[in-house]
């Protein structure tokens, strides 16, 4: 097997301890994961002496020749060029790669264990094939690492490599290590693909999810499948599709021309709009459900959100009460409503203000895929900040207002556009100008009435429109998640502006009910076909 032929999108790292292994033949197990689909193996074992080492490396050759995959091994070079099998894996503690080079010579693999942009840098240079990247998330297997470094970590690095020019950084494969198992792997994937990153993800490489599995061969074949599937959750359309037209007043009225269809999508599909929010704002987010044509579905509860992802509904997550309890909950339904296809609202609330919020967010950044994160300037930059961007601190926020605006449009706008590119999902910033982006395609929405910030919920609410609208345009099928995100949006602010036009609403306290009923009859009217709307204010 040529060296550039190699496959490295489900590479097994073995494990001979009585923790993972167990009472198993190693060369056994192997062979159910070769038969479950894993694309090369690496034999790592850190305690046998040589000369089982050297057995035990043969044993394993054959099995993997017999199916036509490359057998690497860890750190002992001796031992490879004992069995004569396709290359080593080397630590950074291990011999080094021009060493290791010139004793194998140019047709063997040689790969690096790298966990920072400096040293993928050296491994390149010094002329490794591949770059074993982690550790991604903590694991049992191997306690020692330096380094966690997340999704983040990983992506500086593949950054990195999709910056340079020579052939060498232009040429070398990828895998990711540490913690990856069936719950993660399909979101690891596709948040290290473009346009999340420049430089694509080669493969997964896998010790306990594999080794550790009480059926081999099953485990294998599921997690190969989740990383050839599509995942359920990612958005059926990135395009706005062929009667597009890329610009100007034709781009805003085909946008706005698109929204009484979405209105009407809600209305016919009723879709339920499931929150898992804060104690303030159960009822005010119920009502506005109901008043959009949606159905609401008030549950903190994650122990029955695999029965309601199965409705076809959307999620809020609402970060207001981030307790280790809500997380918790939190996160058993963002795996349920991934794997239904279902589509997550993510709403940061006072994201940043303090510790315990930062590590909230990042926990449930690194629990799921979210189709829409909305929040305001603060809870945005907090949203960049975990996701590795450098955004200037400025979360001295007090409780969950607004805050002072700091950014400019433009750099809103900018901001916006990138973390949606990489999170590969829709931001929304919410403000004066609203600022939206699924990374391809940037709005401004300036509807809205000051009312919204003077009274408490509205920007849940905001999330419990969003949920609805998502859902609906999902259950239709072939729409555009933006179009029907800028539509629910453009239905509540308009609902707020009029509501607020009223003469009998005289402050914050009157607002809240003539919005209800604003945001009802707006909904109705243009599912009864009267709705004018109004392109220049969008
Ligand atoms: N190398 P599991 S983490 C062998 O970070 C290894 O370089 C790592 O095991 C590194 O898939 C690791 O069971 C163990 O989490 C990964
Ligand atoms: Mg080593």
């Amino acid at each position: 097997m040529k060296k550039a032929q190699v496959d490295y999108s489900l590479y097994l790292v073995t494990d001979s301890t009585e923790a993972i292994l167990g009472s198993r033949n190693l060369a056994d197990v192997v062979e159910q994961a070769l038969r479950g689909g894993v694309t090369i193996v690496q034999y790592r074992d850190k305690t046998s002496d040589t000369a089982d080492l050297i057995s035990t490396a043969k044993a394993l050759h054959a099995r993997c020749k017999a199916h036509d995959i490359p057998l690497l091994i860890n750190d002992r070079v001796d031992v490879a060029l004992a069995v004569d099998c396709e290359g080593v894996h080397l630590g950074q503690d291990d011999m080094s790669i021009a060493s290791a080079r010139a004793i194998l010579g140019p047709d063997k693999i040689i790969g690096a264990t790298v966990s920072s942009v400096d040293e993928a840098k050296v491994a390149v240079e010094r002329g490794a094939d591949y770059l074993g990247i982690g550790t991604l998330y903590a694991t049992n297997t191997k306690k020692n690492t330096k380094d966690i470094i997340g999704i983040n970590g990983v992506r500086e690095i593949l950054d990195y490599l999709g910056s340079q020019q020579d052939e060498a950084s232009k040429g070398v494969k990828t895998v990711c290590i540490g913690g990856i198992n069936a719950s993660n792997i399909q979101l690891i994937t596709y948040l290290l693909s473009p346009p999340s990153t420049p430089y694509p993800l080669s493969g997964v490489a896998i010790v306990s999810a594999i080794i550790a599995a009480p059926d081999v061969l099953s485990s294998t074949r599921t997690l190969k499948s989740l990383i050839t599937a599509p995942p359920p959750f990612a958005p059926y359309s990135t395009s706005p599709g062929p009667s597009w037209r890329a610009e100007g007043v034709e781009e805003m009225r085909f946008l706005v021309d698109a929204i009484p269809r979405h209105i009407t999508a809600v209305h016919s599909s009723h879709s339920l709009s499931h929150n898992m929010t804060n104690l303030v704002v159960q009822n005010f987010a119920a009502n506005i459900a109901l008043a959009l044509g949606a159905s609401p579905i008030m549950s903190n509860n994650g122990l029955e959100a695999a029965d309601l992802a199965r409705l076809h509904g959307g999620l809020v997550i609402n970060m207001g009460t981030a307790t280790p309890d809500a997380l918790h909950n939190h996160r058993l339904a963002i795996a349920a409503y991934n794997a239904a296809g279902g589509p997550i609202v993510l709403d940061p609330v006072g994201a940043g203000a303090t510790s315990a919020r930062r590590e909230a967010l990042a926990f449930l950044l690194a629990s799921g895929y979210f189709d829409v994160i909305k929040g305001n300037e603060r809870e945005i930059s907090a949203v960049a900040r975990a996701s590795g961007f450098t955004v200037e601190d400025t979360s001295q926020q007090r409780g969950v207002d607004s805050g002072t605006a700091l950014l400019t449009l433009a750099q809103k706008a900018t901001t916006v556009s990138r973390l949606a590119r990489r999170l590969r999902n829709i931001i929304l910033l919410t403000g004066p100008v609203d600022v939206i982006s699924d990374g391809a395609h940037t709005y401004t929405v300036a509807n809205g009435h000051a009312y919204l910030g003077l009274v408490t919920g509205t920007g849940c609410t905001l999330g419990t429109t969003l949920s609805a609208y998502l859902a609906a345009e999902r259950q239709s099928g072939a729409g555009y998640a933006l179009f029907a995100a800028i539509a629910g949006l453009v239905h509540f602010e308009v609902a707020a502006e009029d509501a607020a036009r009223r003469v009998d609403v005289q402050g914050p306290g009157t607002f809240v009910p003539a919005f209800i009923d604003e945001v009802w009859k707006r909904g109705r009217d243009v599912v009864e076909g009267r709705a004018e709307w109004v392109g220049e204010r969008v």
